[in-house]
């Protein structure tokens, strides 16, 4: 109940932050996109995202930390005009009514193109209330935002939401990426999962590769986009403005 109290004021004080991991092209290497990960620094230590998202979720507090992350991110983004934003959004935003409309409102008021952003959801909430998640993101395609089927390969493997929802790309686990240092059979496993999605026509992105062997995989595998530790880890909005000048 105490993590909650200074959750909420966190949150009121705009103490969250947002740091950005890049997002490479896996054919030319260069950086093409950002995904926006929320940071809460305390005076007693960092708190993991792992513990604080689900807090929110759980006390009512999930609106205000997307809706503050969503702006944070955006404001940043518009100082790297050439990248895609990726935002990551909790299932219980995604079933409230207002969220879509929200969303609009905030890239509006900030002038930013809707083209640019991707919304990043895990496939909890397509299980749960399907009818408010697909409103939501009809309404949200609409406009231009793209979608991405989250942390694919942990949970249900859900290739029929991948194409009933409109997905405009899959991200799959960094755990199948891990798998590949552990035996043949890994990359077996990524390979079926990856023609899956382009059968469909759905465009990949490999998360949390940390080695030249598992990008040169998932590379050859047929991934258009590798994210890792081993292309760069989240960084602050200063250091990706420092990074992205270092390359040009
Ligand atoms: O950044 P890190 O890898 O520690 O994130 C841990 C988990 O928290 C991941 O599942 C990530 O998607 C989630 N997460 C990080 N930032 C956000 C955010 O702004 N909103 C939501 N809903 N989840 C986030
Ligand atoms: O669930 P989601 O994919 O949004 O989670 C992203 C989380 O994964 C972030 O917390 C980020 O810090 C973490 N992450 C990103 N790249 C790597 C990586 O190469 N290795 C590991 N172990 N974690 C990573
Ligand atoms: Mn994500
Ligand atoms: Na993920």
């Amino acid at each position: 109940a105490e993590l909650e109290t200074l959750l909420k004021s966190a949150i009121g004080a705009g103490a969250i932050e947002a740091v950005f991991q890049p997002l490479v092209s896996a054919s030319t290497g260069t950086v093409t996109g950002l995904e926006a990960l929320a940071r809460w620094r305390t005076a007693a230590g960092n708190v993991s995202p792992e513990v604080f998202i689900p807090l929110a979720e759980r006390c009512g507090l999930i609106d205000a930390l997307g809706a503050h992350m969503l702006r944070t991110s955006v404001a940043h983004a518009k100082n790297w005009p050439d990248l895609a934003l990726s935002v990551n959004v909790s299932p219980v935003q995604l079933c409230n009514p207002e969220f879509a409309a929200e969303v609009i409102s905030v890239l509006r008021e900030l002038d930013f193109d809707p083209k640019r952003l991707t919304l990043e959801i895990t496939e909890g909430v397509l299980m749960t209330n399907p009818d408010q998640a697909r409103r939501s993101i009809d309404q949200l395609k609409r406009v231009g935002i793209k979608f991405a089927l989250d942390d694919f390969g942990c949970g249900y493997a859900s290739i029929g939401a991948l194409r009933q929802f409109g997905f405009d790309r899959m991200k799959i686990d960094r755990s199948l990426v891990s798998a590949l240092d552990e035996g043949a059979k890994g990359a077996d496993v990524l390979r079926a999962t990856i023609s899956l999605a382009t059968a469909l026509q759905i465009p990949v992105t490999a998360e949390g590769i940390e080695n030249s062997r598992q990008a040169a995989i998932l590379r050859d595998a047929g991934c258009d986009q590798l994210q890792g530790y081993l292309m760069g880890k989240p960084m602050s909005a200063r250091d990706i403005s420092g990074k992205l000048q270092e390359e040009a």
